[in-house]
């Protein structure tokens, strides 16, 4: 008996595995990893700003739209490379020639680069970390990974992306639906972006509250928790147990001040409208009443931009002790929050005082501090 001939890129004549069709589905791509990496870049700079850099506290929302954006593209991205993926793998049964050999291996690294990325990415959103390695950098690094292996795949394939761009009368002719399938390519667009949609429609509830109802595949509800606020790691978890007795507010500059809650509640409060933005992507805006962190300065003679380190009662842990850079200390609307939504905050959202400044990550926006240092 014969065997049947191995496969070979001839075997797959549909329209669909047309280069017009990864053209079409890869600029989608495109669009959604270079919002993401961008928003992604922004993100890393406010968690780990280099010295050159001065990073705006306004728009006080900018990072709460950024990072939801981040999220979104990720997300919308997996379809997107799932399809684009399916539109090439029969160039998986061309013959291997040498000729081609370094672009193979860059196909291969942007694609288990991108795959790796959106993976953890995605789970990250459900704040699960099942693996050894740090999230953030890794994240980071894949990222530039990712950019410079697609940069040299688009430069690679310009030729090709160039002459698919439009739709051609010869693409047109060639393209009537496979037997099989009887899918037509303006078919599979359609799918393709119905389910990018779908996906993003079903998880971009967890920062816009207009689609909360219908965000079935958001791991968080933006209004689900204490006094109406998601709460991302408990005083619990973070070994708070509550405050003692003789319980002290400290500033430190260059005079040293030290006040009780009852204190702290007696000097002028102020309002601040302003949303948490984790970088797991969920948001959801509150009202804060508190001290200005700039009248706190003033009190103890430090000028109001100043560079601030904010010491919270957690031991431990990667955000105990977080820094406010000058731009945000002046800022009238960052706080040392003392109440939430109408109501003193709630010991897991940072009670009896927490920081909430504009166009910030949540990871920044300490909460249970009890000591504010003035850096220079
Ligand atoms: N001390 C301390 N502050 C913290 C955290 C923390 O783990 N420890 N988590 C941060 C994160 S990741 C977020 S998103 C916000 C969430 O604030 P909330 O729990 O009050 O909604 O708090 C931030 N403040
Ligand atoms: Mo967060």
């Amino acid at each position: 008996m014969k065997l049947p001939a191995p496969p070979t890129e001839k075997s797959f004549p549909s329209p669909l595995h047309h280069p017009r069709v990864a053209t079409v589905i890869g600029r989608w791509l495109a669009v959604a990893v270079l919002v993401c990496f961008l928003t992604g870049l922004f993100s890393h700079f406010q968690q780990h700003t280099p010295a050159w850099l001065h990073i705006p506290s306004r728009p006080a929302s900018l990072y709460r739209v950024t990072q939801g954006l981040h999220v979104f593209s990720g997300t919308i991205a997996v379809p997107l490379l799932l399809a684009k993926l399916w539109t090439v793998y029969p160039k998986l049964f061309a013959k291997p020639e040498l000729k081609g050999l370094l672009e193979k291996a860059s196909i291969l690294v942007l694609v288990s680069a991108m795959a790796l990325e959106l993976f953890i990415g995605y789970l990250n959103t459900l704040q699960w970390y099942p693996w050894p390695f740090p999230f953030k950098e890794t994240h980071y690094a894949l990222a530039w990974i990712i950019i410079g292996a697609l940069l040299v795949h688009i430069a690679v394939k310009l030729p090709l992306i160039r002459t698919h761009w439009r739709r051609t009368a010869e693409v047109v002719a060639e393209s009537l639906p496979p037997a099989i399938t009887g899918m037509t390519r303006r078919g599979l667009f359609r799918t393709v972006a119905g389910a990018a949609s779908l996906v993003g429609i079903s998880t971009i509830g967890q920062s816009v509250p207009a689609f909360g109802p219908i965000a079935v595949l958001a791991p968080r509800k933006p209004n689900v928790g204490p006094q109406g606020l998601p709460v991302n790691r408990t005083a619990e978890a973070a070994g708070v147990p509550g405050i003692p007795a003789d319980w002290r507010f400290t500033i430190s500059g260059p005079q040293q001040l030290s006040y009780t809650i009852d204190q702290l509640r007696a000097l002028p409060q102020s309002r601040s409208d302003l949303p948490i933005a984790c970088v797991e992507g969920w948001s959801q805006g509150a009202r804060w009443e508190g001290i200005r962190i700039r009248d706190l300065l003033h009190l103890c003679g430090a000028p109001a931009s100043s560079r601030v380190r904010v010491v919270s009662m957690e031991k431990g842990g990667f955000y105990a002790t977080t820094e406010l850079p000058p731009e945000f200390a002046a800022d009238p609307l960052t706080l040392l929050a003392l109440r939430l939504n109408g109501g003193e905050l709630a010991l897991d959202h940072g009670f009896p005082a927490r920081i909430i400044a504009p166009n910030r990550p949540g990871v920044l926006q300490t909460k249970w501090v009890h000591r504010l240092e003035v850096i220079s």
